[in-house]
């Protein structure tokens, strides 16, 4: 491009950047997913990923992250400073154009390994499109940078130079919308649980955060890596054996495992990620974990005789209670991810590569450690009795429904009169009271009714049969009909949605614990696919006379019941508190009726912290589960496990 063009050329790119962020703001989930919470937090995550990936190139040691008294989020680095030299081009300094123009990403990064590479690298101009400010500090040259846009990303105060510094690194502050969230608040939970999971996986990096408005602070350094995140994961746990871990580096591909075996787990629970970025869906790299250790098992056993003539053991009876971390370093040429959401690693080399390292660490290992070589295979062999036992149960259950021709189903089940699987909800709900107000109160066509007496059974570390054998498990299992733990097929369930209905209070958060507990350990599958839920009754009703007749205003929480009572002043404020005091018509329209009601779908958003929770309220501790409950469980906490008002 001739010099003469410059100023027309800025000016086209000028438009064009406007554009552009005026497209992100016009279709936000296309970028960030959604506009609700997930989606605010999206934006930070953005922000923190170019830091952690300055990190990861080996620039600095510290991020620092605030939520400031305003409400914005402040990020701060210790990285090289993002370039503020002119860009040719354009005439902008880079920094302006990164924030502002959605392909910049690889324009800017020479770093072979990048943890947002392939997924977005537009990250830094997203945030800034979606903010009501975004102010960049750059320390760089010896000297303190800045500029700052504002209103989704119009540059009102271009590059400056504030004055001189020794520091280098970038410090970003940016305010999300409130025209674009639902929510704009930055959740401190949210945010420690994610630099946690980027500490383990950045050993020797120190996150740091801060709430400005409530003075909550915490710090994660892990100079062990992931190492110390299999620890934290196990905490609690009655584990078999020390954590094992291997390292090294096959063609360019850089391998981190650590891995533990614990008693109580039935699952695996694997935690892979490719470039520090979580493969929630797998894909090659955890496909040749599992054939890895598979062979190294099986043949250790055949080869010391322990099996003797039994048969041969299957994957998942040698990875029951197998927790692993899977961390691999792919040059970003290397990097392909698979399926929609790219949360499943499609790098062919990964697979012969993770196996045959696995394999033959995990081989020499068994051969150095014989003592727990020999209990892990015990521990196998019982896993394998116990799925046959499951199986056993399966099929006698099948052959019994066959003989009496109609589904054996517990005479507490109110059934849908609907065979659309598809349409059809199962309430499980909170006591027989409720469990008849509701009966009365639903749609018979679509809604299924099981009412639960007292406390669920907690399915946490007991043996699969004494779940069969639990009347109210094997109801809900011989419901939904789709099988259990392996044999679970969610495209087979009898429901669409299924959705536990309890009081909004501590009791009722234990039972949906419990019952989630249950789900997760037996019918994962529902869960990943969306189709378990909890019910929101409604916290308040306001209520009033007017002309002779009672008109009602429902709140769902406090900032709700303020609006209610605005809406409806001098109304008669009354709090439920349970599912019983609300009548038939009552319930249907606050909390079944699918036209009015809320839903939060239970996600395994975040398996490390659902899985602690389950530890810690199931666990073996009775005092440290005590003071869990008392510490954590309300209403709102059980949240965390939860995502997404529907
Ligand atoms: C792909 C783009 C976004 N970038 C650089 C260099 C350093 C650097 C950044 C950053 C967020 C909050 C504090 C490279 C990379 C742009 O090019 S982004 N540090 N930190 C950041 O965004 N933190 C860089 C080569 C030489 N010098 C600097």
């Amino acid at each position: 491009m001739a010099n003469n063009d410059a100023k027309t050329s800025y000016t086209a790119a000028d438009i064009e950047i406007l554009e552009g962020l005026a497209g992100v703001r016009k279709r936000p989930a296309m970028y960030i997913g959604s506009t609700n919470q997930t989606g605010l937090h999206h934006l930070a995550w953005e922000i923190l990923d170019n830091a952690v990936d300055e990190a990861l190139s080996g620039f600095g040691k510290e991020i620092k992250i605030t939520i400031q008294k305003d409400g914005a989020l402040a990020v701060e680095d210790e990285g090289r400073g993002i370039p503020v030299d002119i860009h040719r081009q354009t005439g902008m300094p880079a920094v302006q154009l990164i924030f502002s123009t959605l392909h910049s990403g690889g324009k800017f990064s020479s770093k072979v390994y990048t943890s947002s590479a392939g997924l977005h690298g537009v990250g830094s101009a997203v945030t800034n499109a979606l903010s009501t400010y975004c102010d960049v500090t750059v320390f760089r040259n010896g000297k303190i940078n800045h500029l700052r846009f504002e209103d989704g990303g119009k540059l009102v105060t271009p590059l400056e130079v504030l004055g001189n510094t020794k520091k280098h690194g970038t410090l970003v502050k940016f305010l999300p919308d409130s025209r674009i969230f639902s929510t704009t608040e930055f959740k401190f939970d949210i945010i420690a649980n994610h630099i946690k999971e980027s500490a383990f996986l950045l050993k020797g990096v120190k996150f740091s955060l801060l709430n400005e408005k409530t003075q909550e602070k915490v710090e994660y350094l892990y100079e062990d890596g992931i190492k110390a995140y299999i620890k934290d994961i196990q905490a609690n746990k009655n584990v078999l054996g020390d954590i094992i871990s291997f390292e090294g580096e096959e063609d360019t591909i850089k391998i981190d495992i650590a891995m533990q075996y614990a008693y109580q787990d039935y699952g695996e629970n694997i935690y892979s990620y490719a470039n520090n970025v979580r493969t929630r869906d797998g894909g090659t790299h955890e496909q040749g974990f599992r054939a890895g250790i598979t062979k190294a098992v099986n043949d250790y056993a055949e080869e010391n005789s322990i099996l003797k003539g039994k048969t041969k053991l299957e994957g998942s009876d040698i990875r029951e209670g197998l927790t692993a971390v899977i961390s691999l370093k792919i040059p970003e040429a290397k990097l392909e991810y698979e399926g929609q959401t790219k949360q499943k690693l499609g790098t062919p080399e990964a697979l012969p590569i993770l196996t045959n390292f696995v394999y033959n660490n995990f081989s020499y290992y068994l051969n150095e450690n014989k003592e727990f070589a020999v209990n892990l295979i015990k521990k196998c062999i019982d896993a394998q009795n116990a799925r046959v036992a499951a199986r056993k149960a399966k099929d006698e259950a099948r052959s019994k429904r066959s003989l009496k021709q109609d589904v054996v189903l517990s005479d507490k089940l109110t059934p849908a009169t609907s065979k659309d699987y598809d349409k059809n909800e199962l309430f499980i709900v909170e006591g027989d009271s409720a469990g008849g107000t509701a009966k009365s109160s639903r749609d018979r066509q679509h809604q299924a009714i099981l009412p639960l007496r007292g406390k669920p059974l907690n399915t946490f570390g007991i043996p699969v049969e004494k779940t069969l054998k639990n009347e109210e498990c094997a109801t809900m299992i011989n419901t939904i009909g789709a099988g259990v733990k392996e044999t679970f097929n969610a495209d087979h369930s009898h429901y669409g949605k299924v959705i536990i209905m309890t009081d909004a209070d501590t009791d009722g958060a234990h039972i949906q614990t419990l019952l989630i507990t249950f789900f997760y350990n037996y019918m994962r599958p529902l869960i990943l696919k969306g189709k378990l839920f909890v019910a929101m009754p409604p916290l308040y009703r306001v209520q009033k006379e007017v002309n002779h007749k009672m008109i009602y205003r429902y709140a769902w929480d406090e900032n709700d019941l303020e609006l209610a009572k605005k809406e409806i002043p001098g109304g008669k404020v009354s709090r439920y508190k349970g599912l019983g005091e609300m009548n038939a018509d009552q319930l249907w329209e606050t909390t079944m009726d699918p036209k009015r009601r809320q839903l939060l779908k239970v996600t395994i958003e975040d398996a490390l912290l659902a899985e602690q929770r389950m530890v810690t309220l199931m666990g073996n501790d009775a005092q440290e589960r005590r003071r869990w409950i008392e510490e954590n469980i309300n209403f709102n906490e059980v949240d965390s496990f939860i995502d997404e008002v529907k």
